[in-house]
């Protein structure tokens, strides 16, 4: 396992091994059997690229009402717990003492992307976000706390597990390409983000 750090990101390539991948695979398809990936729309009606699910007591959702935390999925049912093979993750890498509140499931078909932005819709920013990436590698890229300036762009490949605390909490970042076929890890191809957060 290779650990870095840029920009406060903290980057562990190759967190899981493959059997390890497998496992937080499996559990995250039973959590979509039972909160199926929807198509989430921004506020001003934009179809995002990426789908989305979540597990735990709150999931992010978006639609024409706004962004926000809900404690059930779009379709009216309570979202599945957090797996515990991804609690152990988040025990293992947040140094944080509270659990994860919202396991996020960012579902990028081939072609899917993700904007620069900054994720503020979490009551304590002293508490990190968590990242696990699964399936095909992604091109993450890491910018500041405010908009614009210099970037610094890192592939994330299935396994990767990113953690952003501290200063990092507010950084603007985002996903702009994925290499299609890279991994053989999901039958469909394509990538599986989870991160995990504490949502109050
Ligand atoms: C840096 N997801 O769900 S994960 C998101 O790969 C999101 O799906 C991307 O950005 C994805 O909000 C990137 C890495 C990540 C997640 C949260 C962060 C980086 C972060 C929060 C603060 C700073
Ligand atoms: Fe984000």
């Amino acid at each position: 396992m290779t650990r870095l750090t840029i920009r406060g990101v903290v980057i562990y390539q190759g967190f899981l091994d493959r059997a390890g991948q497998e496992t937080v695979r499996d559990a995250i398809g039973d959590v979509l059997q039972s909160a199926p990936l929807f198509e989430p729309v921004t506020p001003r009606g934009k179809k995002m690229s990426v789908r989305m699910s979540a597990a735990g007591q709150y999931g992010w959702v978006t639609d024409r009402k706004g962004y926000r935390y809900e404690p059930q999925h779009p379709q009216g049912q309570a979202w599945p717990a957090i797996p515990n093979c991804l609690q152990e993750v988040w025990e293992q890498v947040s140094g944080c003492a509270r659990p994860p509140e919202c396991c996020l499931i960012n579902h990028y078909a081939a072609g899917a992307r993700m904007g620069l932005h900054q994720d503020r819709d979490e009551a304590d920013f002293t508490c990190p976000v968590v990242s696990v990436s699964l399936g095909d590698d992604a091109l993450f890229r890491i910018g500041n706390t405010t908009r614009g300036g210099p970037t610094q762009s890192v592939w994330l490949s299935s396994g990767d597990v990113a953690v952003m605390g501290g200063d990092a909490r507010l950084i603007y970042h985002g996903i702009d390409r994925t290499r299609a076929g890279s991994s053989t890890l999901l039958p469909q191809g394509g990538r599986i983000n989870l991160t995990m957060r504490v949502v109050t």
